[in-house]
């Protein structure tokens, strides 16, 4: 209770009431799920400024031209990193990404609190992540099925079994393996490996960070994996959509 406070005193500016009135926030979603199960690659093109692995990626692309790249590259949904904090983005690289093109969109997030789903849907994502690691299994539940009634997906991030365990449910649409360990920024593809067996076959198995090659996709597709998040490798260039065709 106490955390909804901090976050709700720091982004109170726009009340729930209004939020829920905007033209945005009417709008039918699209389903990420969905194109990640048709495609042949299944690419999720992030777009990130910064990280604390990495510091500085690349300061000088904008959103409207990352986003318009990433689509005509013709990738199945993009992730517009939202947290100023850590990774320099903000609401309103959602909101321009939302402007400028017509893929899912997924708001990546830290979120801890219903406002921030509200929020998520008012300034155009049409899917969620939610990160096993910082989130109670009632915490999952009550986020994930506040989602699915706004008709936004969700997407659930784990790194290891226990995570995992702890998450699984039928609110969630999308299980994402990630890759790089949030406490020692370590990177291993072995991760996506070793969890994908234990994943139910009604998630779509989504393998995140530290992809670089087609090869890595197509070591991994054996596994189950339909989606890959994909976000240095196409930022670090000057031209991040070029970069992302398939
Ligand atoms: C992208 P990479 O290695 O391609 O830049 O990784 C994405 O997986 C990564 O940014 C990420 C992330 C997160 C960022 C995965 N989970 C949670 C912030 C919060």
């Amino acid at each position: 209770a106490d955390k909804r406070k901090e976050v709700n005193l720091k982004k109170s500016i726009i009340p729930v009431s209004q939020l829920e009135q905007s033209v945005l926030f009417e709008r039918s979603t699209l389903s990420l799920a969905e194109r990640l199960k048709t495609s042949t690659y299944g690419i999720v093109a992030e777009h990130k400024r910064r990280s604390p692995s990495k510091s500085v990626i690349n300061h000088d692309l904008n959103v409207f031209e990352v986003a318009k790249g990433y689509e005509n590259a013709g990738v199945c949904g993009m992730s517009v990193l939202t947290d100023g904090k850590y990774f320099g983005g903000s609401l309103d690289d959602l909101l321009i990404a939302r402007a400028s093109c017509q893929l899912p969109l997924l708001r990546k997030e830290f979120i801890i609190d219903p406002y921030q789903i509200i929020e998520a849907k008012a300034y155009g994502a049409d899917v969620i992540l939610l990160i096993a690691s910082v989130l109670t299994k009632e915490a999952i539940k009550q986020l994930s099925e506040l989602a699915k009634s706004l008709n936004l997906e969700v997407l659930l991030e784990i790194h290891n079994e226990e995570e995992l365990q702890k998450s699984v449910m039928p609110s969630l649409d999308m299980m994402g393996v990630n890759n790089r360990n949030l406490k020692t920024f370590e990177v291993s593809l072995d991760t996506s490996k070793r969890l994908s067996t234990l994943i139910p076959n009604d998630f779509v198995k989504i393998s995140e960070s530290g992809i670089s090659t087609i090869e890595a996709i197509k070591t991994l597709q054996p596994y189950g994996y339909q989606g890959f998040l994909i976000g240095e490798n196409f930022m670090k260039t000057d031209h991040a959509g070029n970069s992302a065709t398939q």
